[in-house]
């Protein structure tokens, strides 16, 4: 049979599925996790999946031996896996949802799956309240009661939440313990220090000597933001705010802090390629720092190596310093053995705002004062962009209405000339795409525009074909300087549209297009995982707050730790420019 084209992302989530199954039926932990790897591997792939099916050359990415292999091209093949097809007639569906409550791992969901006949989760529910979870041999009421308040909460919130939203919740608890007695060192560890897009729960790390941990703990389990202590220990405590979120706080003496700090902000897989790489060079390296290893390989804890900081740590494994949003074991170490940095964009190189609405569509305030929100926060000019006339439930605007805004612009920026401010407002527009890919507006009116951004805001679902057709459309456009939140998704609510991400990249950069990162925290789009590809071929792109008040361009800040996690330098943002390169690059983008 010759092989259907799949995307990426199936074949990803087929193959964790397998490994949540196994999981739940017991198979071996290391067979197990080598499917976890590999769907991993195969989201952040650069090239498409079926380009290696076609070659027969599977093997060729790192983590997929033969086996794995075999799976993907019987899954192209014939639309199922063997394994899987097993896997889930042994397992019901509904189990793996049990995977994440929070506290019952694998061998007790298939404990209470088996003796207890059920698979949903509200009859777990009902099992715990009615004394049959606590009546299993060694389970008991507390865990059944334990498990209860576990689904109540996931029932409640989400398991993840934003950056945005774990950036609040964190902000108050670093505040308030910054300021107490002992505190010597204080950091956010874990996912959020990382600047992932959404996060499980917020870490936090101090460095205090013994006698101050038990009333640093106190403190912060009794703080008016806790609802619920999860677990207090001599090194750790956890909590769960107002919001279901949960923080864990850890202390840990002052001289530990450094790599401390660097195993908790993780990831788990960075720490992995960090640990073989001082074993390479005779040394242990773990949560209280780095020692020489024995003879017989063993931390020898009698032999500590003297460190300061983090970058000190990366010294002794011949490392530069590794800024913490590049440590997820994709290239970082390698690049970072060569290379001292990666110049990454910073949130102070940001010169201008791109993507905002007005009152003349869907936005909260006056052109007049967007830009001075703008001109408060230190930007320099601003290029608006209100949605196009197809998006009539967002205030559209009609051609006779766009020439009325130009005129608005026009003299606004006289206005501000007049009163000596160096500030410019540039016109823009956000047009849809619409299905057949075409932009919104003739081209005497796309010609009149500074700026065209264009974006999807409609049939989100076509085929992934379809889409890609829509999309080479409007990059091919040459009118159309930017594409706007390419796969529309809304984080933790809906899934993006269905795209071949690389070659959408590989698209806009022949065409001297750009890909905007939309710093809503939402969307989060163009996402971080793709940063490897748009390096590759150099594409463009701008963080763009997308903002629809005045406290939306502060989305900026989201936007550039989301940009900095994708690898981009400064030299690729084009907000970073002065308003006049920018105005420039507008003019002539192969320029
Ligand atoms: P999250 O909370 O799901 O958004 O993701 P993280 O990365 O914050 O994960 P979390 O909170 O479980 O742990 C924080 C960091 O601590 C993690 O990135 C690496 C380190 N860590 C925690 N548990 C382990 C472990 O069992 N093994 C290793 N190697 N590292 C761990
Ligand atoms: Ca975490
Ligand atoms: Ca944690
Ligand atoms: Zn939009």
């Amino acid at each position: 049979m010759s092989p259907m084209p799949v995307t990426n992302d199936e074949v990803a989530d087929r193959l964790r599925e397998i490994y949540q199954l196994m999981q739940l039926a017991g198979e071996n932990r290391f067979r197990a996790i080598a499917f976890d790897r590999a769907a991993q591997t195969i989201e952040t792939l650069n090239d498409d999946i079926n380009d290696y099916i076609e070659n027969d050359s599977l093997t060729d990415i790192k983590g997929i031996g033969n086996s794995i292999a075999e799976d993907i091209r019987s899954y192209a093949e014939t639309g199922t896996i063997e394994v899987l097809e097993d896997l889930r007639s042994r397992i019901p569906a509904g189990v793996i949802k049990w995977l994440d409550i929070s506290g019952l791992g694998p061998k007790n969901i298939v404990k209470i799956h088996n003796q207890l006949g059920i698979s949903e989760l509200d009859e777990l529910k009902e099992a715990c309240e009615d004394g049959r979870v606590a009546s299993l041999d060694g389970l008991g009421e507390k865990s059944a009661q334990k498990i209860l308040k576990s689904i109540e909460w996931m029932q409640q919130f989400d398991e993840r939440c934003r950056l945005d939203e774990a950036t609040e919740i964190a902000r108050p608890l670093y505040t308030f313990l910054k300021e107490l007695d002992g505190v010597e060192a204080i950091e956010i560890a874990g996912s959020l220090r990382r600047s992932k897009e959404t996060i499980g729960d917020v870490d936090i790390l101090i460095g205090a000597s013994e006698e101050h941990i038990p009333p640093l703990f106190d403190a912060f389990v009794n703080h008016e933001l806790v609802v619920e202590v999860l677990g207090r220990g001599d090194t750790k405590s956890s909590i769960r705010t107002r919001d279901g979120r949960q923080v864990d706080l850890r202390i840990v003496k002052p001289a530990e802090f450094p790599a401390a700090l660097m195993y908790f902000t993780g990831s788990k897989e960075h720490n992995v390629v960090l640990r073989q790489r001082a074993r390479q060079r005779g040394l242990s390296l773990n949560e209280y720092g780095l020692f020489e290893l024995d003879e017989e390989g063993n931390t020898n804890f009698e032999a500590p190596i003297d460190y300061a900081s983090e970058a000190d740590i990366y010294q002794k494994l011949d490392l530069h310093f590794i800024p913490a949003e590049l440590r997820e074991d994709r290239g970082e170490a390698d690049f970072f053995e060569e290379y001292e940095t990666m110049d990454l964009v910073a949130e102070e190189d940001i010169r201008g705002v791109v993507h905002a609405h007005s009152t003349w569509s869907d936005g909260k305030f006056s052109i007049r004062a967007m830009a001075e929100g703008c001109m408060e926060r230190g930007y320099e000019y601003l290029a608006l962009t209100d949605h196009s006339r197809t998006a009539a439930y967002a205030g559209g605007l009609s051609v006779d209405e766009i020439k009325r805004q130009w005129d608005e612009i026009d003299q606004l920026n006289e206005e501000l000339s007049a009163e000596g401010k160096d500030f410019r407002i540039f016109k823009g527009i956000e047009s849809d795409i619409l299905s057949d890919g075409s932009l919104d507006y003739e081209d005497e009116i796309l010609e009149g525009f500074d700026l065209v951004i264009a974006s999807v805001h409609s049939s989100l679902g076509l085929p992934q074909e379809k889409m890609m057709e829509r999309f080479r459309r409007a990059i091919e456009n040459p009118y159309t300087h930017m594409v706007g939140h390419p796969t529309g998704r809304l984080l933790l609510k809906r899934n993006g549209s269905r795209l071949d991400m690389n070659r959408l990249i590989e698209l806009a950069a022949e065409h001297h297009t750009a890909i905007e990162i939309n710093a809503n925290p939402w969307r989060l789009d163009l996402d971080w995982r793709h940063g490897d590809k748009a390096k590759e071929v150099d594409l463009l792109s701008s963080i763009n707050p997308d903002a629809h008040s005045i406290e939306g361009i502060d989305y900026i800040q989201y936007g550039v730790r989301i940009a900095r996690k994708g690898k981009f330098d400064k030299g690729r943002i084009l907000n970073t420019r002065s308003a006049d390169q920018f105005a420039a690059w507008l003019k002539d983008r192969s320029a």
